[in-house]
C-alpha cells in the first residue's frame, strides 16, 4: 500500500488539532493508504522541535521551501496564519504535493483566486487540494445536509447561523496576530464567520449570492505582547510570552453581522462575534422550511433537533435525534450507539476524507473553489459594511485567474 508522507507547516492551536487527526485517523479508519507524520515546520527551531516530540512528528524543520521540495513528502498541511496560505499552498501544489489548507483559504479574494487556479493546474496531474472547514465533518452536520437533501424541511425560507466567542471581551487581551489585518485578513468575519458561511452553504446546498452587513471593532487598541511558542496553552491568541511595552492598533473587526440571500431566494442571517460574553465557542445553525425545521448546536454536537410539521398536531415539537448510530456519518468507526464524539473527531474525519480522495482520485470537499466562494462572500460583506450596509453581490462571475 502506498505511503503518503505528510509535512505540516505551522504549530499553533490548529497544529495541535491537525496532528491529533494525523495520529488518530490511521488507527480508527481503514485508510486506503498508509500515512506518515514526516516533518513539522516552524520558524523557532527549539519550539518546533518540542512540538514534533509532543505531537508525534518524525522530524522538525525551519524552512518550509526546503521541505516541500523533498521527494519524500506527498502532502503539505498548512496551519499557519492566513498571510502565508497562498505562498505556501501555490508552491506546494506547483511542486506536485497534495495540500490541506486551514480556513479561511486566504486573506484576500485575489490570493484565493490564485490558489484556486493553482489547484486547477495541479488537479490535471491528480494532485488534490482541500480547505479545513472541519465542522462539515461533525457527524450531525453531515447528517443535517443529508436530511435537507431528502426534503424533510421542505422549501427553505430562512436560515440562521451564529458563531459566538468571548475571548476579546477583556480589553487587556494583548494584540495577537488574529487582530492584525496584515496577518489575519479580517477578524471575527474571516476567522469564525467563514465557518458560518461554509456551514450554511454545505447543509443547504445553496450559495450565498448577495449580502448586507456591518462590521464593528469594540476595542480599538490593545497591549503589545511578545508572541508565544504556539504550543498548547497559548489559547486562541497564540500568545504566551511576557507583557511587551505600549499599545497597538486593532485593524480588524470584533463583530460581523450580515444578512445573505441564498440561491433559492431564501434569507440567511449570520453573526460572528468575539464579544458574546459567556459564549466560548458557540456555533449553531437552524434551517426553517414549510415542512419542518432542523437545528444543530456545537455545544450539543452529537445531536440534531428536528421539528416535523407533517406529524400529527399532538406529536409536533422539536425532538432530539442522537447522531451516534452506526448508520450515521463517520460514527461506525468509533464507539457503540450513545457513546459521544467531540470537537477533535472532525480532524480525523478530515484526514480520512483527504486520504480517500487522494487514493481514489476524487475531489475531497471543500475544494479550493469552495474556499474561494467563501472568500468572495467575506469580501462582499466588507464592501457592504464600507457602504452603509448596502446589498452587495458576491462576485461569482469573476473568472479564476489563470
Ligand atoms: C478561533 O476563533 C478558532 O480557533 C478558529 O480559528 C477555529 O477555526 C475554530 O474552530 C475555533 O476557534
Amino acid at each position: 500500500m502506498k505511503k503518503l508522507r505528510v509535512a505540516m507547516i505551522g504549530y499553533g492551536f490548529m497544529g495541535a488539532a491537525h496532528s491529533q487527526g494525523w495520529r488518530t485517523a490511521p488507527r480508527v479508519f481503514d485508510l486506503p493508504a498508509e500515512t506518515g507524520m514526516a516533518v513539522i515546520v516552524g520558524r523557532d527551531a527549539s519550539a518546533v522541535a518540542k512540538a514534533a516530540a509532543k505531537w508525534g512528528w518524525d522530524e522538525s524543520a525551519t524552512d518550509w521551501r526546503e521541505v516541500i521540495a523533498r521527494d519524500d513528502i506527498d502532502i503539505v498541511d498548512i496551519v499557519t496564519p492566513g498571510d502565508s496560505h497562498a505562498e505556501i499552498a501555490i508552491a506546494a501544489l506547483d511542486a506536485g504535493k497534495h495540500v490541506l489548507c486551514e480556513k479561511p483559504l486566504a486573506n484576500t479574494v485575489e490570493e484565493a483566486e490564485a490558489m484556486a487556479a493553482a489547484a486547477e493546474r495541479a488537479a490535471e496531474k491528480g494532485v488534490k487540494a482541500m480547505v479545513g472547514f472541519t465542522y462539515r465533518r461533525v457527524p450531525a452536520v453531515t447528517f443535517l445536509r443529508q436530511l435537507i437533501a431528502e426534503g424533510v424541511v421542505g422549501r427553505i425560507a430562512h436560515v440562521r447561523a451564529s458563531y459566538r466567542q468571548d475571548w476579546l471581551v477583556d480589553p487587556d487581551m494583548p494584540l495577537a496576530w488574529r487582530l492584525q489585518k496584515e496577518h489575519a485578513g479580517s477578524g471575527a468575519l474571516g476567522d469564525i464567520g467563514a465557518h458560518a458561511i461554509d456551514l450554511v452553504e454545505f447543509v443547504t446546498g445553496m450559495d450565498v449570492e448577495r449580502v448586507s452587513g456591518v462590521l464593528d471593532t469594540i476595542v480599538k487598541q490593545r497591549p503589545l505582547q511578545d508572541s508565544g511558542t504556539g504550543l498548547s496553552g497559548s489559547g486562541l491568541s497564540g500568545l504566551s510570552g511576557k507583557a511587551g511595552a505600549g499599545y497597538g492598533q486593532v485593524t480588524v473587526d470584533d463583530i460581523a453581522i450580515f444578512t445573505g440571500r441564498l440561491a433559492s431566494g431564501a434569507l440567511a442571517s449570520f453573526e460572528a462575534t468575539r464579544f458574546a460574553t459567556g459564549r466560548k465557542n458557540a456555533l449553531s445553525i437552524e434551517v426553517s422550511g414549510d415542512k419542518g425545521a432542523l437545528a444543530f448546536d456545537l455545544e450539543d454536537l452529537n445531536s440534531v433537533q428536528f421539528y416535523d410539521r407533517t406529524a400529527p398536531a399532538d406529536l409536533q415539537g422539536f425532538r432530539k435525534i442522537l447522531v451516534t448510530e452506526p448508520v450515521h456519518p463517520y460514527v461506525s468507526a468509533w464507539w457503540p450507539a450513545g457513546h459521544m464524539l467531540g470537537y477533535e473527531h472532525g480532524f480525523s474525519h478530515q484526514v480520512k476524507d483527504l486520504v480517500e480522495g487522494i487514493v481514489r482520485n476524487t475531489d475531497p470537499h471543500p475544494t479550493f473553489a469552495d474556499g474561494l466562494r467563501v472568500q468572495r462572500v467575506l469580501e462582499a460583506v466588507e464592501r457592504s459594511s464600507d457602504n452603509d450596509s448596502v446589498w452587495t453581490r458576491v462576485s461569482a462571475d469573476v473568472p479564476v485567474k489563470a
